[in-house]
Parts: structure tokens; sequence; C-alpha cells
């Protein structure tokens, strides 16, 4: 910081705030618009957990990911249940039980075990090929995840309310994409023109009811 000996009159730090509030008021505009999804059932029910992506019709330079996103588990879940990462993203998996947890993947996209740990996983796991990567545990036969790797950084989850926001997409031609662990049909891909104001898209998805398996509770387990 330099001093200065000058003294500042009222007048002048009535300036320098003005300077200040036109700095804010002329703040750069985010870097692109934004994609509102929405995806429902063919009843109309609002769907969760489906990653919605925009995967860009002409190649752009894409921003690379830099971010390590973990997969947790927590009282003999994985959480989140479903994850969507761009391709070249590293997951981690901390294990916040008192309880081992030996998670696994058999999906071609990425094969993977890490096994019996407690607290931080000893590896971190580059997701490098997209695809639908399925988690198991080897202990706890309940415990599923699923990870969509997609080759863009422009996706999203919809949320309880079946929406999803995809931000800081550039201006230009996508082809919008939905998936869901449990899809059955519908949702096909829709061409999307994002402009400065954005643009809205929705999708129609037939998905089963998520099917669990019997989690026993904590004073029966044996492990
Ligand atoms: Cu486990």
């Amino acid at each position: 910081m330099i001093q200065s000996n000058i003294p500042r009159s009222g007048v002048a730090i009535a300036a320098m705030l003005c300077g200040v509030l036109l700095a804010v008021s002329q703040a750069p505009p985010a870097r692109g618009a934004t994609i509102a999804a929405h995806v429902r059932s063919p009843a109309g029910a609002a769907i969760a957990d489906a990653v919605i992506y925009a995967l860009p019709a002409a190649s752009l330079p894409l921003p690379k990911p830099t971010l390590k996103i973990p997969i947790e588990q927590i009282d003999r879940e994985f959480v989140p249940y479903v994850s969507a990462v761009q391709t070249g993203t590293t997951m981690v998996f901390p294990n916040r039980d008192p309880i081992r947890h030996h998670v696994y993947s058999f999906s071609r996209a990425k094969t993977f075990e890490i096994k019996l740990y407690s607290g931080n996983a000893p590896s971190e796991i580059l997701f490098d090929q997209p695809g639908v990567v399925t988690l198991g545990c080897n202990i706890h036969d309940w415990m599923i995840a699923y990870v969509q790797v997609v080759d863009t950084p422009y996706f999203a989850k919809t949320d309880a309310q079946g929406g999803a926001q995809l931000v800081n997409v550039p201006p230009g031609k996508y082809e919008l994409k939905v998936w869901h662990p449990t899809q059955k049909g519908g949702g096909e891909p829709q061409a999307v023109v994002v402009g400065q104001a954005g643009v809205a898209a929705s999708f129609v998805l037939d998905v089963a009811p998520r099917k669990r398996r019997y989690k026993p509770p904590l004073d029966k387990m044996h492990y």
C-alpha cells in the first residue's frame, strides 16, 4: 500500500466511493447464460436425480475440471446417490462412518476398487472416460451410487422439483441430453440454441421407482 501525504477531503472520499460504486455496477457480466431445464414423468411428476448435460455442437475450448469431487459414505450410504462430473475429474471417497467400506466399480467407463478403509480413502480415482459408473460397497450390498461422466463442463442434476440450472454456458448450439439411473424411456436429446438470455428446456422421462435392498438397522450389524 502506497502511503499518501495528501489529506483526503470529503469531496475526494465521495469521489472514491463513487468510483467504487461505479466499478461494482460495471462488473463484467457472467461468462455465459443459463439453461433452465425441467424433467417430469409422463404423468407430470417431478423427476429428481436426473443429470442434464449440454454437449457443444461445435468444438469449443472447454474449461478443464479442477476440483476434486467427493462421494461420501454416511450412515452406510453413498452421498450423493447420483453425481455428474466432467471427463477428467478426480473423485475422492471419504468414509464418515465408524465402520469400514470397500468401494468398487465394474463399469466400463471406470473399473476400480478401494479396499476396506476408514476415513479418507487411500487412493483418489481419475474418471477419464465418459459414461455411467456404478459404485457399490463390497461389504454392504444395499450401498449404490451412480456417476455420469460427461464430455462437457455444462451439466446439472435435477432437484426435488425436477429443475436443474446449467450455468455459465457460452452462447451457441448444444445437444441437450438427460440421463437417470432408472430411466425406462423418453428423454430424447434436444438441440438447443443458447443466446445471451439463456434458454429453457423440458424433458419427459419415464423412470422406474428406485429399488432398495434391505439395510439392517445398526444394532443388527455384525461388521
Ligand atoms: Cu460399505
